[in-house]
């Protein structure tokens, strides 16, 4: 057993999920960081799903009538175990998703800050009191509990995306049934160690908070069954375009959090401090493995050299390796697949006439790589042009520098891609940023000024239009994804007006 196995076993056992593993089993936890197993486990078959969907629709019949803010008590209480374990939960996340200690520790932070959230909430799960056009008659909304929610998530996010649904759903009066990535399955057990323990604690139902693992025959029983309203899926636009159907075909809700391509543009204006220093967190963090890593650059003509000079020159000092080394900040890309998508994206990014900066290779041991983990140089490409593989998601710290000469066609550049998640613009023209944040500006669900486009507050709506899926989740009001309305007039009248003025007797 190698020594991150063993760290594994012992922070699952800290938190409570005990020894999930068996020699047998037809999963396999890995990590990225050399590439090492950390133990087996077994597939959850399509009938212990369907078992436990009903196990999850019994516990929110319970559920639903607790008072909303008696059901904020289970997540407040979550909340404090995540904030006692989030030294451990954190490596963990490092462990087994390749993540750098600092952004492991931010992820489970997430996760904290989204459960404060949702404890506020359950106090203003507030409808509206409309005025009715009759007489002694009263209209009203009330948001109701919705019932079993499904959740699929990414490797890149294995715990917070989770606590996104997780806490609005509880706090909703929802039950939860998580099929996690299959690359992240130990960081969803230990998540489900601390959900079940929060149950404990407030004495609410055990089967209100459940994990099923395996591939995507799991996932297809989640999504086909219709004991579940809303399916909430994160990952690529690829599997949300095979979910989606699915659920429509039986009516039910979906929230998709898919692919993104995002881009900064860069005016003549910009404090360019400012703006390398967004681009490098934007489109290195986490080895450009988040939905919201920057991809694109599109750069006025007049500081196209000096930004591509001092992006350049940032990106070699970037410390490449252990995910685990507190000086790291470029750690190991998820698999193999992975690696080999970025280096074929380079090629072809060259082939199409792009200049390759810097990187775009495989690190080797000198750079700090680990044997056995993926670990690559984040590449930057000069690109002639939008082609193809710009218009892609390349999971990967890829980043292509395109230039523009008028704002117009900055603008027509950013929104010419099928995805539509994250945006940013620097500049210090009041008119150039409130243009790019205007209706005939970035079509994407998320649009910043002077700061990158990862790494958003959990307070805001999450998602994005077009090939990202149109979902939201986390804050402002993404919670009624997780309801239902009722619309009710009263009449309190002697009298029975009818709508519209119509008579009928
Ligand atoms: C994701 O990559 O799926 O805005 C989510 C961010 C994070 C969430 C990313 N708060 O980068």
């Amino acid at each position: 057993m190698t020594d991150l196995s063993t760290r594994a076993r012992q922070i699952l056992a800290e938190l409570g999920a005990g020894d999930p593993f068996a020699e047998d089993g037809g999963l396999v936890a890995t990590s990225p960081v050399d590439g090492s197993e950390l133990g087996r486990l077994v597939a959850h078959t399509p009938a212990a799903v369907d078992a436990t969907i009903g196990g999850a629709h019994a516990a929110f019949e319970e559920w639903r009538s607790v008072p909303a803010p008696v059901r904020g008590h289970l997540v407040r209480e979550l909340g404090e175990l995540l904030r006692e374990h989030k030294e451990v939960l954190g490596e963990l996340v490092s462990i087994e998703a390749g993540k750098i200690r600092s952004e492991g520790l931010g992820e489970v932070q997430e996760m904290i800050d989204i459960c404060e959230f949702a404890v506020g909430l359950s106090r203003q799960l507030h409808g509206l009191t409309i005025a009715s056009e009759r007489p002694g008659h009263r209209m009203m909304e009330q948001w109701h509990p919705l019932g079993v929610v499904g959740v699929i998530s990414a490797f890149n996010f294995p715990v917070a995306v989770w606590s996104w649904n997780a806490a609005l759903a509880l706090v909703a009066g929802d039950a939860v049934v998580w099929k996690p990535s299959e690359k992240t399955l130990l960081t969803a057990l230990a998540c489900q160690a601390l959900a079940a323990e929060a149950c404990r604690r407030v004495g609410a139902p055990q089967a209100l908070s459940q994990v099923v693992l395996g591939d995507r025959e799991v996932g297809e029983v989640l999504v086909d069954d219709p004991r579940v309203p809303l399916v909430s899926a994160t990952g690529s636009t690829r599997m949300g375009k095979q979910v989606a159907p699915r659920v429509a075909a039986r009516l039910g809700r979906c929230l998709l959090e898919l692919g993104g391509n995002n881009a900064a543009v860069v005016a003549p204006s910009a404090d360019l401090d400012l703006a390398v220093r967004g681009i490098v967190f934007s489109a290195v963090g986490t080895a450009g493995q988040r939905c919201t890593s920057l991809r694109r650059v599109i750069v006025h003509e007049s500081i196209h050299d000096e930004l591509v000079a001092r992006l350049s020159k940032a990106y070699g000092t970037l410390s490449i390796g252990s995910p685990l080394e507190p000086s790291t900040l470029v750690g190991p890309l998820v698999d193999t697949p992975a690696t080999e998508a970025f280096l074929g994206a380079v090629e072809q990014a060259q082939a199409d006439g792009g200049r390759l900066v810097t990187g775009g290779t495989r690190a080797d041991q000198m750079s700090g790589a680990v044997t056995g983990g993926q670990y690559v140089v984040p590449a930057i490409v000069d690109m002639p042009a939008q082609t193809d593989v710009v218009k892609r998601e390349t999971f990967a710290p890829l980043l292509y520098v395109l230039t523009y000469a008028e704002l117009d066609e900055a603008i027509a550049l950013h929104n010419e891609v099928a995805q539509g998640l994250s945006s940013a613009i620097f500049t210090l023209d009041v008119r150039e940023a409130e243009t790019f944040l205007s209706a005939a500006g970035s079509d994407c669900g998320i649009a910043n000024v002077n700061i990158g486009t990862s790494g958003a507050e959990i307070g805001g709506a999450f998602g994005g239009e077009k090939e990202t899926g149109g979902g939201r989740e986390s804050g402002s009001d993404a919670w009624k994804a997780y309801m239902r309305r009722t619309t009710n007039t009263i009449n309190y009248s002697t009298e029975l007006p009818l709508a519209q003025g119509v008579e009928f007797q």
